[in-house]
């Protein structure tokens, strides 16, 4: 026992600091200089003994794979250990990412709800969060640029001038999946929990732009918000992102003052927010006050450089890629969660089958099929896959294992999209801030 813990904990040390002398270890001296062997022998008992049992489906692990058990987390909140979050009403199950701005992340097994509760869902934040507005009926947007009629509307009139909707949608940070991607890409490390599912109520923002009536010059969306620049300087956004009008057009695209039934809390942007569902989170404005009608691709805080935009023809990764080459974000990449059972879940002895519980959503489009693997993806089978309640829902899946024996096992899921797409192995087509990162999800579990 004692000596499984000290290996376990070298091992996974050794991956944390030096996976490559790692992977030589577990794999062979083979798979050092690139021509990785099968998992045999000493190596196969240094890896069960790492992750804490014996490896039935060993002969189909790939070669030089890091064992989920070892290689949850991202690179750097790993090293000091996940930092529990410490905010009002919030779960302390949330990962903090970064303290100033705040920003955390929903570990996967925190999203086993249908429609995720306000205590379990994420926070990104750009700027210093502003204080808690006086009168939230009182607080005032604008509408203006290129419109027929200026609007300058309290959010008391919002509600009695157009018809409130209520949609359940997935809201997803643009960064999600970061910390799959290699090398290292800039920004905050997300696993897969920048994301959560809510019931949003507000009126839709295709009624707000056709009362103020859009010019034919109107071909872009800027949006600002009262949060100030981290720096102070009244002079520079936080963030300030646009979408062309087609996307602002539709129904679900919803100016928003209630989340799950309550009036929206501060920390989600309240009492007004943009919420613009399928396309990266940073569109869906906190705090909003103005939105400006554009009559080209905006070019504020978040949408120039590397920041949301993604290459055309791949890049090097790592590398540096002509500014014409880039292009903005749009729909978000298909994904697929498991919410249940949590990674790492230890299993009593003989259990043989386990049934599984997750999520899956794909910006634009719907989800098309979700499968699960426990043999390390050479077979498959078909969750049961529930259909969304509304446009940009999420999916809910079920599904159930059957495992040959006791020992260790990869839960792993992948989803693919209603145009074909699925999840790949490893994150492609790499960017500089880390864009589309969608691996397969992979959890660890121990059956005895
Ligand atoms: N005003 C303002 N709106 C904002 C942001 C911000 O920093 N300031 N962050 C954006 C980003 S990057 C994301 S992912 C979502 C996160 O929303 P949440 O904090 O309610 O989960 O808000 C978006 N809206
Ligand atoms: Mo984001």
């Amino acid at each position: 026992m004692t000596r499984q813990r000290t290996s376990e904990r070298g091992l996974t040390e050794l991956y944390g600091n030096d996976p490559e002398r790692a992977d030589a270890l577990v794999f062979g001296r083979r798979a050092a200089v690139g021509r990785r062997g099968f998992l045999g022998g000493a190596g196969l008992a240094a890896m069960g003994a790492a992750v804490g049992g014996a490896i039935p489906f060993a002969a189909s692990m790939p070669a030089g794979l890091v064992p989920a058990a070892l290689a949850q987390g991202s690179p750097a909140p790993a090293a000091k250990g996940p930092q529990p979050l410490d905010f009002p009403g919030k779960s302390k199950g949330l990962t903090v990412l970064g303290d100033r701005p705040l920003v955390a992340e929903t570990p996967e097994q925190l999203l086993d709800d249908e429609v995720t509760p306000f205590e379990k869902f994420f926070i990104r934040n750009n700027g210093q969060l502003p204080e808690a507005a006086a009168s939230a009926d009182g607080w005032k947007i604008k509408v203006e640029g290129e419109v027929n009629t200026p609007l300058e509307l309290s959010l008391g009139e919002l509600k009695s001038r157009f018809q409130p909707k209520t949609y359940r949608m997935v809201l997803e940070c643009g960064g999600n999946g970061r910390s799959f991607f290699v090398p290292q890409a800039r920004g905050n490390p997300w696993t897969n929990g920048g994301v959560g599912c809510a019931e949003w109520t507000g009126v839709p923002l295709a009624d707000v732009l056709k009362a103020a009536g859009l010019k034919p010059s109107a071909a872009y969306t800027a949006h600002y918000g009262a949060d100030l620049h981290l720096s102070g300087d009244p002079d520079k956004e936080s963030l300030s992102r646009g979408m062309p009008i087609p996307k602002a057009m539709e129904e679900h695209g919803l100016v928003v003052f209630a989340m799950n039934g309550q009036p929206l809390p501060t920390i989600h942007g309240g009492p007004v927010r943009l919420l613009i569902p399928g396309w990266p989170g940073s569109l869906s404005h906190k705090w909003l006050t103005r939105i400006v009608l554009r009559d080209r691709e905006h070019d504020g805080q978040g949408m120039t450089g590397t920041s949301y935009r993604v290459p055309i023809r791949p890049m090097i990764p790592g590398g540096k890629t002509d500014d014409a080459n880039m292009r903005i974000l749009e729909s978000m990449p298909v994904r697929s969660i498991v919410t249940n059972p949590p990674n790492g879940a230890r299993l009593a002895a003989g259990l043989r089958e386990v049934p599984l519980r997750g999520a899956a959503w794909a910006g634009d489009d719907t989800v098309s099929k979700v499968e699960v693997s426990c043999d390390f993806g050479a077979t498959w089978s078909a969750a049961q896959l529930a259909a969304p309640k509304n446009r940009y829902d999420w999916q809910r899946w079920t599904a159930r294992l059957t495992l040959p024996s006791d020992g260790y096992f990869e839960v792993w899921s992948r989803a693919t999209d209603s145009r074909g797409r699925a999840q790949p192995h490893a994150a492609a087509n790499w960017n500089p801030q880390g864009y589309g990162g969608n691996t397969l999800h992979r959890v660890a579990i121990l059956v005895g």
